[in-house]
C-alpha cells in the first residue's frame, strides 16, 4: 500500500503489532514512542519491508510533539494514516486512594497527548483533502468499572473526541473511527501495576485474552476498506469477556 502512517505508543503492544503488519504490507512508517532503544530494535527490524522514520517524544510534551511532526522529512510528511494509539492506565485505586500523578499522567498522555499529535497531524490531511485517523478507545470508554474511574474517564473522552472528530471533518475527505478493545495482553498491565510482574500477569489468566495482533489485523481491515466505508466505531472483546467487570475465568 503506497501510504505513509503515524503510530503513536509504536514500541509495544497494540501499536508495535500493527507497526509490523503494516509493514508486512508495505506502508511507509512513521514510528513513535519515548524508547529509542526499542523505536531502534523495530526499525532494524521493519526497514528490510519498508521505509521508516522514528520520533521519540514525549506525548504530554505539547513542545516536543509538535516539533516532532514538523521535523519530518518530506517523504514521511505526508501522513495518510494516524493511529492515535499511545496511552495506558496508570494504578488501580478508588477514588478516595487514587494518587494525583496518576490522575495526571492518564490525562496527559490518553487525552491531552492524543489532542496534541491530532492538531499537528490533521491541517495538512485537511489541505490535501485525504486521511484516515484510527483513535483507539477502550471498552473502558463504554463502561466504568470499580477503581477504574479516571482511566475509564480518560477513555470516555477519547470517545467523545472520536465522535467529535468525525462530525468536525465530515466534508473534508477524512475518515474518524474507533477501534474500541476489551482485555488485549500486552505491557499495559505491567504499567498499570508500576512493574509489579506477578500482578499484571494475573490480569489475562485463567482465560484467552486478545493478542495485539488481534486489534492490528482490526485496524488493517478498518484501513483497506473502499474510499466510502468508514468504520465508525468498533468493540471488541475476547470470548470470555461481557464486559469490563464480567470474564469468564476457569
Ligand atoms: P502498552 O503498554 O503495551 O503500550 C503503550 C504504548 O504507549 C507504548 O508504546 C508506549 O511507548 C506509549 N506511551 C505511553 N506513554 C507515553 C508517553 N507519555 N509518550 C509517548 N508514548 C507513550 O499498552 P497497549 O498496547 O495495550 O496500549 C495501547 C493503547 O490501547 C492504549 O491507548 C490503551 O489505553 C489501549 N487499550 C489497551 C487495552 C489492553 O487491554 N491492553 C484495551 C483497550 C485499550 P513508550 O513507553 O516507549 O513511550
Ligand atoms: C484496557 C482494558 O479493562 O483494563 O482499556 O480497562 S481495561
Amino acid at each position: 500500500m503506497n501510504k505513509t502512517a503515524f503510530i503513536t505508543g509504536a514500541t509495544s503492544g497494540i501499536g508495535r503489532a500493527t507497526a509490523n503488519l503494516f509493514a508486512k504490507n508495505g506502508v511507509r512508517l512513521v514510528l513513535c514512542g519515548r524508547r529509542a532503544d526499542r523505536l531502534k530494535t523495530i526499525s532494524d527490524e521493519l526497514s528490510a519491508s519498508t521505509e521508516v522514520y522514528t520520533l521519540k517524544f514525549d506525548i504530554r510534551n505539547k513542545e516536543e510533539v509538535f516539533s516532532a511532526v514538523q521535523s519530518l522529512p518530506k517523504n514521511f510528511s505526508e501522513i495518510d494514516i494516524l493511529i492515535n494509539n499511545a496511552g495506558n492506565a496508570h494504578g488501580l485505586d478508588s477514588i478516595n486512594d487514587g494518587n494525583t500523578d496518576d490522575w495526571d499522567a492518564m490525562l496527559d498522555i490518553n487525552v491531552k497527548g492524543l489532542l496534541y499529535v491530532s492538531k499537528a497531524i490533521v491541517p495538512k490531511m485537511i489541505e490535501r483533502k485525504r486521511g484516515h485517523i484510527i483513535n483507539i478507545g477502550s471498552t473502558a470508554g463504554k463502561e466504568v468499572y470499580p477503581k477504574g474511574n479516571v482511566y475509564c474517564a480518560s477513555k470516555h473522552a477519547v470517545d467523545a473526541i472520536n465522535q467529535g472528530m468525525r462530525l468536525d471533518l465530515n466534508g473534508k475527505g477524512i475518515k474518524v473511527g474507533a477501534i474500541n478493545p476489551g482485555l488485549v495482553e500486552t505491557e499495559f498491565s505491567e504499567v498499570r501495576f508500576k512493574g509489579d510482574s506477578e500482578r499484571a500477569e494475573k490480569v489475562y489468566q485463567g482465560y484467552t485474552p486478545l493478542k495485539p495482533e488481534d486489534i492490528a489485523d482490526i485496524i488493517w481491515f478498518a484501513v483497506t476498506r473502499p474510499p466510502y466505508v468508514n468504520i465508525a466505531d468498533l468493540t471488541v472483546m475476547c470470548l470470555d469477556q461481557a464486559s469490563s467487570t464480567i470474564v469468564n475465568k476457569n
